[in-house]
């Protein structure tokens, strides 16, 4: 615990700072031989026109632009239609980066989402999955069975194989290292990688990972119904009386009032009871209150969804965090602020009946009744999309490390049900003591689904890891920051702290910037 906690102090205050300055100066690496590495341009001039893995590669030089370095942007496609991106830095760290997707993907992910490992002179790879079009349309997967199962498990260890190939061709030797990162979906593709390909990568980092996809996606639907409900619809209005009245009620009970809940576990339907909204006679009287059909929103959202059919079928309850009435919580995700069929979890829920459950595009998902019906369907998607297996042995005895993530502020996916799958893999892989040696998972007080929201969200959890898988660090308590959106300076720090802890504040009180500083808070 101590060399880690040196190792995120190091860390904490410089993530940016460091990623830059090391780019220029040594690639990022304390590998000697990294400058010896050819450029992006050169590795551009080696690659073009070559066809790798049945791939013909283009590859253009991108020159620097604002956080975006120097690269060399390495195109291609596998048949039939798999789209990749391999981006290569100036100066090379002679290591590998996977950066996964979202949603039903569709598309290759922006350069921007893989910023931090290009930074640090990673070469980094990503695709689109194997099909074309929006990341909440899922219609690939009626009328394309091997598209269906690229999206499900397939891409990425296609891609890797190419992508291998391709460094090895620019650099002249293979990576040292290799690694996985990615959040939602693309956590869910991280544990799929632990799962089912565990000696595919060094490390991975996994992310609110949407990994109980019927479980999840059925929770989606129940709420949707409920916001669809005569009177359930959630306005503006009624997400911020329930956001504070949480607030509220126990946003001090870490220690300080700074509007972010961090001990949710504290704030208990003893110490917070939604009832107490409840409008006089249940009927929706006004902004001032919760409608009997709006309180059965909140019992949706905080309970188990338990669907017929395999023990995985199920989704942890969200809990309330006072955060609820963030632009990037309960109004993208979940209330669509007042017309529910705007809402993300609503889209994936629909497309998601209409392509993988009742197999029609005109199927209505808010009638589809009830959601568990099509047993053969639910299990189909299950062994296409789920990443429920507990059982990560094979990952564990090959070295690998797994680092879980995932925002406290989450609208979109349960951190509870995180908290679920890390339990399970703890006993399924013999204990605390064994899980421990690797794999790690942290929650992030007061972030939205992967980034966003009044909590620190960012962290270099890609230096953590690789660390770790090198042997020089095993990753205790990091440290998360605010950056201003803008100039990118720390607006403030939180300690990250490995679940079931949280940052308790232990510094003086009613000090402003006392409460910025990570060092004035433990984790309980
Ligand atoms: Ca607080």
């Amino acid at each position: 615990m101590e060399a880690s906690g040196t190792f995120s102090a190091s860390v904490s205050g410089t993530v940016v700072t460091v990623a830059l300055l090391s780019l220029s100066a040594c690639g990022g690496s304390d590998d000697p031989q990294a400058s010896q590495f050819p450029t992006a341009a050169q590795a551009c001039a080696t690659l073009s026109g070559k066809t790798i893995g049945g791939a013909t590669l283009s590859a253009v030089a991108v020159a620097a632009s604002g956080a975006v370095p120097t690269y060399c942007k390495v195109n291609g496609t596998l048949a039939p239609k798999l789209n990749f991106e391999i981006r290569l830095p100036d100066a090379w760290n002679g290591k590998l980066h996977y950066a996964g997707g979202g949603g039903y993907n569709g598309s290759i992910p922006p350069v921007e989402s893989a910023l931090n490992a290009l930074n640090q002179g990673y070469a980094t790879a990503s695709s689109d999955s194997g099909h074309q079009g929006s990341g909440v349309d899922a219609s690939f997967a009626l009328t394309d069975t091997f598209a269906a199962q690229l999206f499900g498990s397939l891409s990425i260890p296609t891609v890797m194989s190419t992508a291998i190939e391709t460094v090895t061709a620019a650099y002249g030797q293979l990576p040292s290292k290799s690694y996985y990162e990615g959040c939602s979906n693309g956590g869910r593709e991280g544990l799929m990688n632990v799962q089912r390909y565990p000696n595919l990568f060094d490390g991975v980092i996994a992310r609110a990972p949407a990994y109980n996809w019927v479980g999840f996606m059925g929770a989606f639907n129940r709420t949707a119904k409920a916001l669809a409900a005569p009177g359930g619809s959630f306005s503006p209005a009624k997400t911020a009386l329930l956001a504070k009245a949480v607030r509220d009620a126990c946003d001090g009970l870490d220690g300080i009032v700074d509007g972010v809940v961090s001990n949710q576990a504290a704030c208990t339907p003893a110490v917070f009871d939604p009832a107490s909204l409840r409008c006089t006679g249940g009927a929706d009287t006004g902004d001032t209150c919760l409608s009997d059909a709006q309180l059965a929103v909140v019992t949706s959202w905080t309970t188990d969804a338990v669907f017929t059919g395999s023990p995985t079928f199920r989704n942890a309850g969200w809990s309330l965090t006072g955060n609820e009435d963030d632009p990037g919580a309960w109004p993208v995700w979940e209330t669509g602020n007042g017309t529910v069929t705007n809402a993300l979890q609503f889209l994936f829920q629909d497309t998601t009946v209409k392509n993988y459950l009742a197999r029609d595009p005109n199927a209505n998902s808010l009638t589809y009744a009830p959601w568990d019906q099509n047993q053969n369907a639910l299990y189909a998607m299950a062994a296409l999309n789920d990443a429920t297996n507990a059982n990560i042995l094979p990952f564990a005895n090959s070295g690998a490390k797994l680092i879980l993530w995932h925002g406290g502020n989450d609208a979109a996916l349960s951190k509870n049900s995180t908290a679920e799958y890390y339990n399970n893999a703890v006993a399924a892989v013999g204990g605390q003591a064994a899980a421990d040696a690797f794999m790690r998972f942290y929650i992030a007080p007061g972030v939205n689904h992967c980034a966003g929201g009044p909590g620190a969200d960012t962290a270099d959890l890609l230096t953590a890891l690789d660390s770790w898988a090198t042997g020089k660090a095993t990753p205790g308590t990091l440290t998360a920051q605010k950056l201003d959106p803008v100039s990118g300076a720390v607006q403030f720090e939180r300690p990250l702290c490995q679940y079931p802890k949280y940052p308790r504040y232990t510094g003086p009180a009613n000090d402003a910037n006392a409460a910025k500083l990570a060092s004035n808070y433990t984790c309980s």
